[in-house]
Order: C-alpha cells, then structure tokens, then sequence
C-alpha cells in the first residue's frame, strides 16, 4: 500500500449564482478519477469547495439586503445538493470562510511577508471588478479591456502589499515547458510568452477597497486579495498551518489540480510561485479543459451566462434522462484542452446511440438469452468457436488502455476505449447468431460459451464504466449474475471470473431510447421560457453587464459616414420571401416614392410586426438580389446577445425620408 496516494481538486467555485453543467463538468471528471483511483486500491483525497470571499459577493449579498455570509451560505447549500445528487464522493469539502482556512491564510501571509517576498506598496493600474483582477496596461486587450472578460477596467489607486514574483520566474518557466505540469503542454508557450518574457510583475496582494474578506493580521485595514485566499486552500484543506487537519505530509503535492482555461494562469504561474515561496513541493499536474458553451439554435456558441437563461441545469437535465447518463454526456463530449458545445440533440442522440443501443442493448440482449435458452442459468458445458478469441484480446487489453488514459486525464479518450469494447461485443453476437445456436439442440455447448463470453465482456466494460456511472452499474451486475468480489479493479484483468454456470436476473432497462423530436420540442420551451424570464429579471444596466460587444471596426473619417445615407421608411407591406426561411421582403414609403427591401430577419419577425411601423434603412446601398428577389437597401438591426436581430425602431412621428446622421 505503500507510496498508494492520491490527491486530486477541482477549483474551489464562487457561491455568486447556482451551479451549472460546466461546474459539474470538472467535478464530474474529477469524481470519476478519484473513484477510478479508490477502486484501484489508492488512498485517495478528492477535495472541492467554495470560494466565499470577495467585492463581489459583498456587492450581490449588498443588493439583496443580506449579510455577505447568509448569501454564501444560501448558495453553498445548493452547491451541496447538487453534488450529492450528481453522486460527487468528495473526501472534503472546503469553504474560505471556515475559521481554520482563514487563520491558515492570515498566517501563510504573515511568513511570506516575513520572508520578504510579501512587501508594502502602491497599487495605480487598471482594475476589473468582475474578474476581481488587476491587470497592468500591456496585459489589457485590444479595445483596452480586460483580457479575461473583454469588459471595460477601471483605474485604481491604493496602499497595498505586492508579492515578488520575479524571483520565480525561471523556475515556473522550466516547470511549463521542461516538466509535464501542465496538460496540454501546448497551452505552456502561450503562457510564457504572455505572462513570463515581457518580465514577470509583482502581484498586488492586499485590498482596502472592501471589506469582505480575510483581514491581513499586521495591518487590518487590508483584506488578503481573493486569488491568495483561495489557491491556499489546497493545502490549508490538508491542515496546513491549522490544526483541523493532520493529512497534509500524507497527501501533498497534490496529483492532479483539473479547472478549465479561464483560470489556468492562476494556477500555471501564482500558485506555483507562492508554494516555491513557502518552500512547498509542486503539485504534479495542472489539467486545463475548455469551457462547455452553449449551442444556440441559430448554431453558435455561446458562453453560459445566467442572464443569457441559456445555463444547462443539471437538475432538470438529471430528472429527464438520469445522473448517470448526464454524466456520461459530459465526460465523453469534453477533451482536455478543447471546447466543446452542448447542445440537447448531441446529448440525446449520445445517449441513445452509446447507451441505449450500444452498452444498453449489449446488456439486455445477453441476459434475455440466457434466460430464454437456459432458464437464466448456464450449463457448464463448452465449446470454443470462431471469434471469441478476437473478442477476448480486446476486452482483456481493455484495463490497461483505460489506466493510460485516467493517469494522463483523458476521460473522453477512456471511455472511447471502452465503448469500442461495447461495439466489438455487439458485433460478436452478430458473428455468432446465438438465435440460430438456440434452435439446434446440438449446439447448446457453442451458444453456452457465447453467452458466458458476452457476460465476461459485460463484466469487465461495467466494472471499468463504475467510476463515471456509480448508479447504474451494481444494477448491470445484478443482472448478470456478478458478486461483488467479482466486479472489482483486480478481476476486469481477468476473463473467465464468473462461475460457468452463473444465473443472470433479467431486470429493467438501464437507459431507455428518447424520443428525440418530442424531447427537443419540450427542452427548446423550457429554455426559451428560462431566456425569457432572466431578461426580464435583470435590469438594463445588468443586461449590459453581462453583454461582450463585438470588436470595433477599423475608425473612419466623418467624410467616410457621410457616403452612407440612413433614412427613416414606413413599412406599408411585408410577406415572407417563398422558399426562404430566413427572408421577408418589405414595402416601404421611403419618402422618395417607395421601394422595395428584402431583410433576413423572418426567424425573429412575422410580417405582421412590421407593418405600419417605421424603420431605419441604409438608403444608398447598391441593389442586389436575394434569393432571386431585388433589394434596394437595408434595415437597420442590432445583434442579440442570444445572437438574434432587433430592428431598430425610430420615433413614429418622424416622416419618411428623414436622414439619419
Ligand atoms: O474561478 N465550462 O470559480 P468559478 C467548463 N473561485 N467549466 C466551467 C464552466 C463552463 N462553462 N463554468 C465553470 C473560480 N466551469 C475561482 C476558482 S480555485 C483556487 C478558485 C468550471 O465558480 C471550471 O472548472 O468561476 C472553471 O475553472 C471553474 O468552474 C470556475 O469556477
């Protein structure tokens, strides 16, 4: 046992809204690494939390007229709700509000200024409130915003500590791209040339400007800036510098730290260079994912955002097909590294396709035969044929592939390797006609054996689906007649486990097929309802909060806007464009006599929203044909943020003709 350790984190979330799929996405991935790593017999510590500090939990608590704590504690509840209902066996669960974490951070502060890498300052640079980040001007994009959010930053001037991180920078350099830290290494170049060559600059590491947060001990007007807080808390978790814990010589450094790309630099750069300041060994491995975005109907990504009404609910999506399939979607969509898009009819069709018709069918197949032609017991009699070996080869190679793949945190590529066992056993029963071997007496012995290999396939591909499936996978066991001590780590490198002549159970259908178009029909109302109510929950200001312009285009002169001539129009007449989805063709009195203009706003406007009112058209566009159809300038639209078009209605009273400048 010795040397069998095991410590894996996912990042501590914000209690500043409720969950959603992508926070089950890294605690999902990394609930399913640490069973992996438990049935293989390690001693494991799987770690979350919540992030509780910060000016931004101190603003939304403030808005709803509640303390700071009571507005964590409410979220955190449903933080803990959803873990337990997604079957997240957490070892430990950290909040940075809990005493022993915030007197290990007051105290990891107070050693790092007395080793002098902590020092007194003055903090001017550009400060971005959201991402609660400060980011020096060469960091900032190309429209002078944060680099992170793309949202404008503020100026901000205080007293403040700084952290010297020059002195780490060759050490984190050798560590991004000499070590195997950081998975996918091919983020490694990207982070030094960003961060590392233009000189690594001392991080600002105390504010004053709020109050909610943890007091630095020697100087109380200063909190400790959240990021400090919160990347201590993998080893105040432990016990580091408190006494509510004694694990922390067990389990440090840890195996794996998983979060996705929008926090990588904090853990690929400062904590590094705060535990090489504390004189601490280096985690091993830093696993970065992409974000799940949301794919809209109008096909692009988006990225989730409460305000948006587009955040997937894990709850209502577990309720629908069951956490154990919501589960499978996730980890199997996302590669590391990549992004990935969810979107229902993905899911669904995941579902039916793997689930229902590949493993599903695999399983109920195997058992109703056993039950059909021996009564649910199998005699003891055998004989070998064609194929078994080809199907033993696989199913015996299987373990060590999907190790390989859990050891480097390549879920989607696990349970590739394993659903490619589920497809090599479907197809041996296409190979073998275990039917036809059911009609003819003298074949018992053959169809005895097909059935007995398709189990132990059955067996092995379950014991190795447990650590992402938890639910589903003691019912497959149940049904093919395996003990306990038979599905286990040790045995699914083994064929020939179950006792010859085992007794399957016939039982219920583990994952039932969906009907896709009903599915969709019902999940696209309940999204458009949820869109609907978070746009009229939120204030203008919040809607614009939230909202990332587009870039600027290139500046022109005044000469430049004077060449496009915008007019006010009445729209008399307007129909949809035959054949086309997307176009309505308008009459309009332009003040110039009329004309006739082809818009592609069908999706979002029926001709009878239009008619009567007035609208702005770029008067002087040249005429072109769409879809066959003449037309003779533009309406004026803006973009959505759901990525839809709204017609930019002027004041009726205008006349038409009236130019716009
Ligand atoms: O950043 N796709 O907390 P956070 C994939 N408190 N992953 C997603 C996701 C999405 N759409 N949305 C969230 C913080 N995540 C800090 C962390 S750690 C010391 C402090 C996951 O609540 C992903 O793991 O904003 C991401 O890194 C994390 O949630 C950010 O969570």
């Amino acid at each position: 046992m010795e040397n069998k350790k095991f410590y894996i984190t996912t990042p501590i979330y914000y209690p500043s809204g409720d969950p959603h799929i992508g926070h089950c996405y890294t605690t999902v991935a990394c609930d399913s690494i640490a069973r992996y790593k438990r049935m293989q017999g390690y001693d494991v510590m799987f770690l979350t939390g919540t992030d509780e500090h910060g000016q931004k939990i101190e603003e939304k608590a403030k808005e709803r007229g509640i303390t700071p704590q009571a507005y964590v504690d409410g979220i955190v509840e449903i933080f803990k709700k959803l873990w337990s209902y997604m079957n997240i066996s957490y070892d430990r669960y950290i909040r940075t509000t809990d005493d022993y974490h915030v007197e290990a951070v007051q105290k990891i502060f107070k050693d790092l200024y007395d080793k002098g890498y902590i020092y007194k300052g003055k903090y001017t640079g550009k400060y971005c409130t959201p991402c609660e980040s400060f980011w020096t001007e060469s960091q900032l994009d190309e429209n002078g915003c944060c680099p992170e959010c793309h949202r404008p930053v503020v100026e901000a001037e205080e007293e403040a500590y700084f952290f010297k991180m020059a002195p780490f920078a060759e050490r984190i350099e050798k560590l991004l791209l000499e070590t195997d830290y950081l998975r996918p290494k091919y983020r490694a170049q990207e982070l030094v040339n960003n961060f590392i060559k233009p000189g690594l600059e001392d991080l600002c590491v105390s504010r004053t400007s709020f109050k909610w947060g943890i007091p630095v001990t020697f100087d109380e007007k200063h909190v400790v800036y959240v990021w400090i807080d919160a990347l201590s808390n993998y080893i105040t978790a432990l016990g580091y510098d408190n006494g509510t814990y004694d694990d922390f010589d067990k389990f440090w450094p840890a195996d794996v730290h998983m979060v996705a790309k929008d926090i990588m630099r904090f853990h690929a750069i400062i904590w590094p260079a705060m535990l090489m300041a504390l004189d601490l060994p280096l985690p091993k491995h830093l696993a970065v994912h992409g974000w799940i975005t949301f794919q809209s109907k109008t096909g692009e990504a988006q990225k989730m955002s409460k305000s948006l009404g587009n955040v997937v609910d894990p709850f209502m999506l577990g309720e629908r097909y069951g956490v154990d399939a919501i589960r499978y979607h996730i980890l199997r969509e996302m590669a590391l590294g990549a992004d990935s898009a969810f979107s229902n009819e993905i899911m669904i069709n995941r579902i039916n396709s793997d689930l229902a018709n590949g493993f599903g069918n695999l399983v109920s197949r195997t058992v109703a035969m056993a039950d059909k032609y021996f009564s649910g017991t199998l005699p003891e009699e055998r004989e070998e044929g064609e194929f078994d070996a080809s199907l033993k080869e696989i199913v015996l190679s299987l373990r060590d592939r999907v190790d390989a793949c859990i050891d480097e945190t390549r879920l989607k590529n696990a349970l590739e390797d394993i659903f490619t066992a589920v497809d090599r056993a479907n197809k041996y029963i296409d190979e073998t006609e275990p039917w036809k071997l059911g009609k003819d007496e003298t074949k018992k012995a053959r169809l005895a054996s097909v059935l007995y290999n398709l189990l132990e396939a059955v067996r092995v591909i379950s014991t190795l689906l447990s650590p992402f499936m938890p639910t589903t996978m003691p019912k497959v066991w149940e049904q093919i007649g395996a003990a306990a001590d038979e599905a286990t780590y040790e045995n699914a490198g083994k064929f020939g486990v179950l006792p010859a002549n085992v007794t399957v159970h016939k039982g219920e259908i583990l994952f039932p097929r969906i009907d896709m178009e009903k599915e969709i029909d019902e999940l696209n109302a309940i999204i458009e309802k949820n869109m609907a109510e978070a746009k009229s929950k939120l204030s203008d200001a919040e809607k614009g909060s939230e909202f990332t312009p587009s870039a600027l285009e290139e500046e022109i002169s005044i000469d430049d806007f004077g060449k496009c001539d915008l007019r006010v129009a009445l729209v008399k007449s307007c129909e949809k464009v035959k054949k086309s989805k997307k176009l309505l063709c308008l009459q309009l009195d332009d003040g110039f006599g009329g004309r006739q203009v082809v818009s592609g706003i069908a999706e979002w406007y029926k001709p009878e929203d239009l008619i009567g009112k007035k609208v702005i058209i770029v008067a002087n566009l040249k005429p072109a044909k769409l879809c066959g159809v003449e037309s003779q300038g533009m309406i004026c639209a803006a973009d959505t943020p759901d990525g839809a078009a709204s017609v930019i209605f002027p004041d009726q009273s205008l006349p038409c003709g009236s130019k716009i400048r």
